[in-house]
């Protein structure tokens, strides 16, 4: 990922930067005072890089909770049931409610930079069990691989379960698992498009067998 990897940079410079200031201090044996702060002011810097790194990598959601990000489609995937999205559904309080089967369906949608940022869709799953949530272009046999678009699932009562990596060029795709019967909402979002335009599809399909979640 990304942030961890801009993370992990930082820390490494910034450990490299502090040794460099603890030998400088130290090597010479002529000033111990320096020697000693030098020492001091070290290792609270990189606690503080390695805290802040931490905070940083929980911006996309909760994954283990009840998703995870990553999934592989079957070969040969081939969603009958597509329908397209309609405007306005920018928020999770107007998401295009769409119906969801045991054949999974396959959303057209259109994210534009400057004046259609997000889209959103609720869904109920017909059945409890683990479903892939991804995006694809042409047949949905392969999830589409994107650094301007990205997925975000949230339960019924809006908390964010999981999503994939924004503005890195990752595979957009997760597994959730879902209970039957209870909402649970998608959001479809554009990084760094400004005035471009990207057709997406969004596709949901059940994980076959069909299982209680875990
Ligand atoms: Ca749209």
């Amino acid at each position: 990922m990304q942030i961890q990897n801009a993370g992990t940079k930082l820390i490494s410079r910034a450990v490299m930067c502090g040794l460099l200031t603890v030998l400088a201090a130290c090597g010479s044996n002529k000033e111990p005072e320096a020697c000693e702060q030098a020492r001091r002011g070290f290792f609270p810097l990189i606690n503080a890089l390695a805290c802040l790194t931490g905070a940083e990598n929980n911006v996309s959601g909760k994954p283990g909770l009840s998703g995870t990000t990553g999934y592989s489609p079957n070969p040969g995937q081939d969603i009958a049931h597509q329908i397209g999205e309609y405007e306005p559904n920018s928020s999770l309080n107007n998401a295009n409610p769409v119906s969801l089967t045991s054949d999974g369906l396959a959303i057209a949608g259109t994210i534009t930079g400057d004046s259609d940022v997000t889209d959103h869709f609720v869904f109920t799953p017909p059945q409890s069990g683990r479903y892939g949530v991804y995006l694809c272009d042409g047949s949905c046999d392969q999830v589409l691989e994107s650094a301007v678009l990205n997925i975000m699932v949230f339960d019924q009562s809006q908390t964010t379960i999981t999503g994939t990596p924004l503005g890195s060029q990752s595979e957009q795709g997760v597994t959730v698992n879902m209970d039957a019967g209870l909402a649970y909402y998608v959001a479809v979002s554009g990084y760094n498009l400004n005035l471009s335009t990207s057709n997406y599809q969004l596709a949901i399909v059940p994980i076959t067998p069909v299982h209680s979640p875990n």
